[in-house]
């Protein structure tokens, strides 16, 4: 049996249980919509794929951080006889599977697919015959279902990154654009193209006023005529969503672009990098140390729990030093 590596990149002994975990975690996330459960594997199956040695048993197992009972017995059942059970049963579940399969379409959740598989709908050759029961992310998350599923090599993205950043500064030179998501974190095999920016004659104050702003349109715009933006799912002020390619033969990317005001630009990007576990770490011990964090701001949480005003940031690290969290580099939070 191969051994797949663990997110630091290590040989993970424990591969077989960690994907059964996960694949746990996505059918409660897409199947029963118990994302209690789906968090409670998600974390279980991650401390296990850091662990070195290879477990010999629940009991074991249950040492390690977010690993209780339950877990501790499907570990027992996989070790003992190199399968699972309700895994099993999962697998030869008709509806589950179908509904697994939809919610791979850009633009499905679990309550769409579960509507077309009620419906009738379990493959996507039905769905392409059913077009008028999807909304029009929908229809391109179908349209470019192959294409969507392939990950994008770190080089893809190192090609559209100086031609984004280039293009985007012939329009305006202080346009500030950081690319987040996994390739921040250093992956190699991307899934999607997540991009942040800001301009610092936005702030918080123009969008609390509703000014209205071009920014992010100009540059969708912009990009469009490039011929590296082809499709549209959805544009506002602040969040475009949609897809790109960069040449003739490479497959369609799905791409997503946020314009933030300037002052909540760290805030952002710290977020948007992720990884999501990340996060829920960080903004768990944020709110040990009486702050509030989300992807807007940092803010102090005074004596009955109400947010203040929000902390000046001017950096990444400024939100771990506020919270008195040891600074993390982005290849470092792929938790
Ligand atoms: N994010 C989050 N919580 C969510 C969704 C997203 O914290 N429910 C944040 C963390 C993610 C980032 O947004 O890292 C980007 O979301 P993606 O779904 O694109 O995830 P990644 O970029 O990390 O991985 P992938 O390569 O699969 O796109
Ligand atoms: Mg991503």
């Amino acid at each position: 049996m191969s051994k797949r590596k663990n997110p630091s990149g290590k040989e993970n002994p424990n591969h077989e249980i960690c994907e059964i975990l996960s694949e746990l975690a996505e059918y409660e996330k897409n199947v029963s919509r118990n994302i209690y459960k789906y968090n409670a594997y998600r974390k279980a199956a991650m401390v296990i794929a850091t662990h070195p040695k290879k477990l010999q048993s629940g009991e074991e197992a249950k040492h390690l951080k977010g690993v209780g009972e339950k877990i501790a017995k499907k570990i027992d059942e996989i070790l003992s006889t190199g399968k699972l059970r309700k895994l099993e049963e999962i697998h030869s579940d008709d509806a589950s599977n179908a509904i697994t399969l939809l919610t791979r379409v850009s633009g499905i959740g679990p309550a769409k697919a579960r509507q077309l598989v009620d419906h009738g709908i379990k493959t996507i050759e039905q769905l392409k015959k059913h077009k008028d029961k999807l909304n029009h992310h929908q229809l391109i998350g179908l349209k470019y279902f192959e294409d969507f599923e392939k990950k994008i090599p770190r080089k893809e993205i190192e090609e559209m990154e100086k031609i984004i950043k280039e293009e985007v500064h012939k329009l305006d030179g202080d346009y500030k654009i950081t690319i987040c998501g996994s390739y921040r974190r250093g992956k190699l095999e991307i899934s999607d193209i997540d991009i942040l920016v800001t301009h610092p004659k936005y702030s918080s104050s123009d969008h609390e006023h509703h000014k209205k702003n071009t920014y992010l349109e100009n540059i969708v715009e912009c990009l469009k005529k490039y011929g590296l933006i082809t499709e549209t799912i959805s544009l506002g002020e602040s969040k475009f969503m949609g897809a790109c390619k960069l040449k003739e033969d490479t497959p369609t990317r799905r791409i997503d672009i946020r314009f933030m005001p300037c002052d909540q630009y760290y805030c952002g990007i710290l977020y948007f990098t992720g990884s999501n576990l990340f996060n829920q770490e960080m903004r768990a011990h944020a709110h040990e140390e009486g702050f509030l964090l989300n992807e807007y701001a940092l803010k102090p949480l005074g004596s009955t729990g109400t947010p203040g005003e929000p902390v000046e940031i001017h950096s990444e690290k400024d939100i771990f030093e506020a919270i008195n969290y040891p600074y993390k580099k982005p290849e470092e939070r792929n938790i």
